[in-house]
């Protein structure tokens, strides 16, 4: 089985399992329904899903075990990124190649849709068809990795750097938070799902660590180089607001240099893995070389 086939399965299985979970836009209340699938089934990379598969691949855990992270852990995200461009935050009208939530819909709709996303990103591991050590696992993992001590704070430290420069531990904190913090917990869901050792656990946090920071510092770059149609979201905003990212601190090639040493600590984690970690590996180079 390749790496693309895999990935395509598992993408369809995971948004089979967004679609089932998500209220139905004919039901009551419509409007906010219909503004939750908007944000979740508008299209999108999975790329924390696939980091669920991918570590539970290594164990080989049943794929129907993954699915409810997997699930759990976009609606976490879409949620993220509906508040992430509400005017009070970033401001932004483009969202995977669509109209942002609050644009499509109106911001009370978008805050209500952004905060019943997260609620139900719960609801769907509490009651997953999991043992309840491994469902309270999760719960903490991911409800950890959302708040104050992950996403959320993150995201806080990110307001108020803005119209500031950051150093680069600074920036490195920030990221790891805003953006890290929710793939480590992605790939520690899977990992947890097939009884990882605490090496093996300590492994595969170092290389989501590294993946989480390498996504980001290719989202700057791309910022810089693509455009808004390549994208799907508005390009050149981190120029525009001024913000410390890793080609403003570093160089482009600074940059370049940060995610070759960024690729070689994702080799050294995975380095005493079997070949079931093929599809980490090729996660990790998306991280690196991906276009939008
Ligand atoms: C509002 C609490 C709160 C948090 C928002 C994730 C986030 C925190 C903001 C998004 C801002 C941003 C542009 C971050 C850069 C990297 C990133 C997370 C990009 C979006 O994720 P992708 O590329 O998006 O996985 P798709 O659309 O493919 O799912």
């Amino acid at each position: 089985m390749s790496t693309e086939a895999a990935f395509a399965r598992w993408t369809a299985r995971v948004e089979a399992k967004l679609e089932q979970s998500l209220p139905v836009a004919s039901q009551s209340p419509e409007r906010l329904h219909a503004a939750m699938r908007h944000a979740v089934l508008g299209g999108g990379k999975r790329v924390r899903p696939l980091l669920v598969y991918a570590a539970g691949a290594l164990f080989d855990v049943d794929e129907a075990i993954l699915d409810a992270p997997a699930a759990a852990v976009e609606l976490i995200h879409a949620y993220s990124l509906v508040h992430d461009d509400l005017p009070a935050m970033d401001d932004d009208d483009l969202r995977r190649g669509q109209p942002t939530v609050h644009i499509a819909f109106d911001e009370a709709t978008a805050i209500l849709a952004g905060d019943a996303l997260q609620t139900s990103a719960f609801d769907l591991l509490a009651h997953a068809d999991a043992d309840v050590a491994l469902r309270l696992d999760w719960l903490q993992v991911l409800s950890r990795a959302s708040g104050v001590a992950g996403m959320c704070g993150g995201q806080a430290l990110d307001i108020d750097a803005t119209g500031s420069v950051q150093s680069l531990s600074a920036l490195q904190r920030m990221h790891a938070l805003k953006t890290g913090a929710l793939m480590r917990a992605a790939v520690r869901m899977g990992a947890a799902a097939g009884g990882a050792s605490g090496d093996e656990l300590r492994r595969l946090d170092d290389f989501a660590a590294a993946l989480g920071l390498a996504f980001q510092v290719r989202d700057d770059i791309l910022d810089i180089e693509s455009s808004s149609e390549q994208l799907g979201k508005t390009a050149g905003k981190d120029v525009a607001q001024a913000k410390s990212t890793y080609p403003a601190l570093l160089g482009m090639q600074g940059a370049a240099a940060k995610l070759e040493e960024l690729a070689s600590t994702m080799q050294n984690a995975l380095a005493p893995f079997d070949a079931r970690s093929n599809a980490l590996k090729a996660l990790g180079e998306l991280a690196i070389n991906r276009v939008h």
